[in-house]
């Protein structure tokens, strides 16, 4: 396998380029890629990203070839003012704040969606540039600096492997929607084969946004868009365990020291990058709450607040640095005194062992982001703690909260709530703080790093895997030759033709989806061949059959078999329904047609449709299985069934379907051919002889033997069909 990363950062950031010098990139990104790659022993593996703002042009070369070469890393160079635009600008003002659900903060300017566009073609340009994409290739990209890329790729590469991880929370789609350019953003993911999100509630924000923006239904987390299915589906990212539990001398006596020289007072710890999003602010004051309340604490406690420099060149980080700092001055001005200093405050990165060192020698862990992706401080805090002490205490706003439920979980808007658990914490029995650090030990090691990235890169390949099985039933120009050949050579001929979704597009208006002059022409043709029954079998009235295909010379199946009309000849009804059983659907149906704005009630002369396409698909999933539910008792012990189509409920005679009317039809044939769309032509699919020609018009599962991506396909196959005659 050949494992493709493409993120904003390489793991490496240039700090000098005379001589060549890089640090270590910051962020729980980069630190969790590298260590899945690093567990999982992946050897073929390349990475494409920005290399820090020290790069100029005239250096890019130089760097590329040394960091090809020892890294296997793809520096990509982005002009000073197009990086300003589309990462302090798109990315970070726009896409973060909104994406956190905080869409106050958001700003949406022109100039920096095109940036953001710009940027992400020269991702793609990199990529394509670099990187020999093969069957064995898998390309991963990572995180909201590159939401339009996975379209890129595909477009360029149909066949490729790729899965797209989303490293912050996907919001309600309410918040989404306020994004000008919503539909290009989720037009861009759905570029992958699988979409990933660290929590249950993203992916559904994902699934509910996509329903809304671009009208896609899913099941069990599956999309059908663009003719290709996706996976939208959860992986809670991990931590390499053995790194935070590690035995290490020089760690232990660094425990010791900061122990010591606080005088073994409680330690509160607290590091995050600066960023509105981490709630350091409300921290401070419920601290400072707690010192207020509980006198006795004074001179006992110490917090160490640690805050890794972050986006400096962001006024509204700028801001709330001053904020910050000037709460610390103030609570230690207030309760500090020549023993005591009650914030140890820092404005750095900490080296990974002094991390860990601090993460062992505190009491309690401070994790309260207003709102966090994941958040994997919380996790390697866990993980640090072999000796089973400290209290974690943790945002139910964070990720990470949904796997860490023995942490005190709190609200970090609520002051109060805050600065009691901290109190709580502090107060905790050491038997206590045991058995909920092993029960949060044993989760984070059953996921671990490792299991992610696993979990992640086998969807890809199920989910690519499915796909190529399906390219095999693809319906080739080499196979309609080869079924016109047939079809020539045979005496007497059935076509079973669907109508809306096979010979149209599905239509908002169904009354707007009439067909073309050159369907007309083709269906014309090809019912005037000598033993050729066409057909059109559809749910539609007869009536609107009748208005456009009465002058052709084709059968005509209305309402799904329970009206049939032969070329020239009057219909046929083959079956009925009781009026009193008919009126009382009806009053329920148009019960729910009050109930859900844009749904309508369509009667025929047999059946009854409560369509659904144009209302709200949310609160149409709701209102749906509530009129199901209704009508199903109604209905139970009758000859009655519920048929659950696209965006339709229908209630038909349970004796008639597609099915049993297309088997009617095919006696003596030896040439059948049945192509349709929806769940009522798979029932049609289902009960023809085997040898017949069964095609699906769209992707997803099926029991016909082939599928075509479009209607237009569709017609195409039918022009095939009426060549030479
Ligand atoms: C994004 C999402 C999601 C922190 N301070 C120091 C330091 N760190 C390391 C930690 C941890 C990483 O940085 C921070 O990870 P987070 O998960 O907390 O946050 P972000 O970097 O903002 O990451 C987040 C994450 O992506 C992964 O998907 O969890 O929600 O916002 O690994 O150890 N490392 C060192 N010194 C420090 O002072 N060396």
């Amino acid at each position: 396998m050949k494992l493709v990363i493409i993120a904003n950062r390489i793991p490496l950031t240039i700090r000098g380029t005379d001589p060549l010098t890089f640090v270590r990139s910051p962020g729980g990104l980069v630190s969790g890629i590298d260590a899945f790659i690093k567990k999982a022993n992946i050897s073929n593996r390349v990475w494409i990203g920005w290399a820090g703002s020290h790069v100029k042009k005239k250096d890019v070369e130089k760097i590329k070839t040394t960091l090809e070469e020892e890294q296997n890393c793809i520096p990509i160079y982005i002009p000073e003012k197009l990086m300003d635009k589309f990462y302090n600008g798109f990315s970070n003002k726009t896409l973060w704040p909104l994406f956190h659900n905080m869409p106050t903060f958001a700003s949406y300017k022109q100039d920096e969606w095109q940036a953001y566009q710009d940027t992400n073609k020269l991702f793609f340009k990199a990529f394509v540039d670099n990187v020999e994409v093969d069957k064995d290739t898998y390309i991963w990209i990572h995180d909201y600096h590159l939401m339009l890329l996975p379209s890129m790729v595909r477009e360029f590469y149909p066949d490729a492997k790729i899965g797209f991880f989303l490293h912050i929370p996907f919001p309600p789609p309410e918040t989404f929607m306020q994004l000008p350019w919503r539909k290009e953003i989720l037009d861009g993911l759905l570029g992958a084969d699988v979409v990933g999100f660290h929590t249950y509630e993203y992916t559904m924000n994902f699934l509910r946004s996509a329903s809304r923006v671009l009208g896609v239904e899913h099941s069990m987390g599956e999309i059908v868009y663009s003719g290709r299915m996706i996976k939208v589906d959860t992986f809670p990212m991990g931590i390499d365990i053995d790194i935070f539990n590690l035995k290490d001398e020089k760690i232990d006596s660094q425990v010791v020291s900061i122990k010591e020289i606080l005088h073994h007072k409680k330690i509160i710890f607290s590091v995050d990058r600066l960023d509105y999003t981490k709630g350091v602010y409300n921290r401070l004051l419920a601290y400072e709450d707690l010192l207020k309340r509980r006198e006795d604490f004074r001179g006992r406690v110490v917090l160490i607040l640690n805050v890794v420099p972050s986006r400096e060149s962001v006024e509204h980080y700028q801001r709330m640095k001053r904020q910050i700092e000037e709460k610390v001055a103030e609570i230690n001005g207030f309760f500090g005194c020549v023993e005591w200093v009650p914030i140890l405050y820092h404005y750095k990165s900490l080296p990974v062992n002094e991390l860990i060192s601090h993460y062992r020698a505190c009491d309690v862990i401070l994790v309260t982001p207003i709102k966090d992706g994941m958040n994997l401080v919380a996790k390697e805090f866990v993980a640090s703690r072999q000796d089973l002490k400290g209290v974690l205490i943790l945002s139910e706003f964070a990720g990470a909260s949904k796997e860490l439920g023995e942490a005190l979980i709190v609200n970090p808007n609520s002051i109060e709530e805050l600065s009691k658990a901290i109190e709580t914490a502090l107060d905790m029995p050491e038997d206590e703080q045991g058995f909920r650090l092993k029960a949060m030990q044993e989760r984070l090691r059953r996921y671990d790093i490792l299991r992610w990235g696993n979990d992640f890169v086998n969807s890809i390949k199920e989910v690519s895997s499915k796909r190529e099985a399906l390219k095999t039933k693809e319906l080739t120009n080499r196979l309609i030759r080869k079924l016109k050949e047939i079809f020539n050579n045979s005496k007497k001929r059935l076509i079973l033709l669907d109508y809306d979704g096979t010979l149209v597009p599905i239509s908002r208006n169904p009354n707007a989806a009439i067909p073309t002059e050159e369907l007309i022409y083709a269906l014309n043709k090809l019912g005037s061949i000598e033993n050729t029954n066409v057909v059109i079998i559809s749910g539609r009235k007869k009536d609107w059959l009748e208005k456009w295909f009465k002058h052709l010379p084709i059968s005509l199946i209305a309402e799904h078999g329970c009206l049939i009309k032969s070329p020239g000849e009057s219909w046929e009804a083959k079956c009925c329904l009781n009026q009193e059983m008919r009126e009382k659907i009806k009053n329920i149906m148009e019960s729910y047609v009050d109930k859900l704005p844009q749904a309508f009630l369509e009667e025929k002369d047999f059946t009854l449709a409560f369509h659904y396409r144009n209302a709200d698909q949310e609160m149409a999933s709701l209102r749906v299985a509530e009129l199901v539910d209704e009508l199903g008792s109604l209905i139970a012990n009758t000859e009655l069934n519920i048929l659950m189509g696209n965006k339709v409920v229908e209630i038909r005679p349970a004796s008639i379907n597609k099915g049993t009317t297309a088997v009617s039809l095919c006696q003596d044939c030896d040439f059948i051919m049945a192509m349709g769309d929806d769940v009522t032509d798979e029932d049609m699919f289902k009960a023809l002889p085997q040898k017949s020609i069964t095609i699906k018009v769209g992707t997803g599962p099926s029991f016909a033997r082939y599928y075509i991506p479009s209607q237009k396909n569709a017609l195409e196959i039918l022009n095939a069909l009426v060549e030479d005659y």
